[in-house]
């Protein structure tokens, strides 16, 4: 079976990546708080809810989103 195109996942997949490598000004392969705040900014999301997001998102406790944290949310989110 041959695609032409990625499948839609693949796609969503790869968008993920390059927003939370977008993301992630440090290439740390984390999202400060800070870093988090800039991203709910250009989710249009407010910027106080950084504490939210990570009282929510941030299952680790360590103050940092991994990339599996942030896939979780965006697949949350919609
Ligand atoms: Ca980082």
């Amino acid at each position: 079976m041959s695609h032409p195109k990625p499948s839609p996942l693949a796609k969503q997949m790869k968008e993920l990546g390059d927003k939370f490598r977008s993301l992630d000004k440090d290439e740390s392969g984390y999202l400060s708080k800070q870093e988090v705040q800039e991203g709910l900014k250009s989710l249009g999301l407010p910027e106080n809810s950084v504490d939210d997001f990570f009282l929510q998102n941030d299952r680790g406790k360590d103050d940092q989103i991994s990339y599996k944290e942030f896939v979780v949310f965006m697949s949350k989110k919609k």
